[in-house]
């Protein structure tokens, strides 16, 4: 399916699900678009590709990463940081396409973050076994803008904790066109991702991709 980017992208009244004050599942709101989404992040990993990169330990990540934008998070053994420049090419991020821009605006406006412009979509990809362990999301240099998480293909079972890493997690499927927006007072609420359960999705087979949505600086 196409959708104008002068239509709103968001499903008629989407089934959605407060998770924390300030969090929210927007089921299926990106699903209208997953062809263009996909085509998209294609295009992306065609000028810099998927990579697994190191924690500051020294540990290889399960997960596979690339970015788009004016920044890209990066890891390696001196920290994790943003950074203009893919240090795998040597060359700028590719842009961030429109419908990009597009859908995490509009997510966000719907959870009640009216005016969110991100600056760096970091693209994740999973495969069955890949799993993301319980962290925060603390390299942005302020907490001020809500972050926006698009899942697509295999369904993730998403932990979502407290703000004490040892707060009891709560789990929620997350599949192929569900939106995740949280901000204000979830803005540094523990997560992960559990290992990646096998199967086979329609549109991507044996992965899982995820796009976050960030104002870095
Ligand atoms: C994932 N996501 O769903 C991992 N972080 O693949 C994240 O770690 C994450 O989904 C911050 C905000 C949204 C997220
Ligand atoms: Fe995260």
């Amino acid at each position: 399916m196409t959708a104008d980017l002068f239509e709103s992208i968001g499903s008629a009244g989407p089934a959605e699900e407060a998770m924390t004050d300030g969090a929210r599942l927007l089921r299926g709101f990106a699903r209208a678009i997953d062809g263009e989404l996909i085509a998209a992040i294609d295009a992306i990993v065609a000028q810099s590709p998927f990579r697994r990169m190191f924690t500051p330990g020294g540990h290889q990540m399960s997960v596979a990463m690339t970015n788009s934008g004016s920044l890209g998070w990066v890891s390696d053994r001196s920290g994790y940081r943003y950074d203009a420049i893919d240090p795998t090419t040597g060359k700028p991020w590719p842009a961030m396409p429109s419908i990009f821009r597009k859908l995490a605006g509009e997510a966000a406006a719907q959870a009640g973050f009216a005016g969110f412009r991100p600056e760096a979509c970091l693209i994740n990809r999973y495969e069955p076994g890949t799993k993301l362990s319980l962290h925060q999301d603390r390299d942005e240099k302020n907490y001020d803008q809500p972050i926006v998480s698009v899942s697509l293909g295999l369904p993730a079972i998403f932990l979502w904790g407290g703000l004490k890493r040892a707060d009891k997690t709560v789990r929620y499927r997350l599949g192929h066109g569900d939106v995740v927006v949280w901000g204000g007072p979830s803005r540094l609420v523990y997560h992960g991702v559990a290992p990646l359960a096998d199967g086979e999705h329609a549109r991507l087979g044996r992965r899982r991709i995820n796009l976050t949505f960030r104002r870095a600086r």
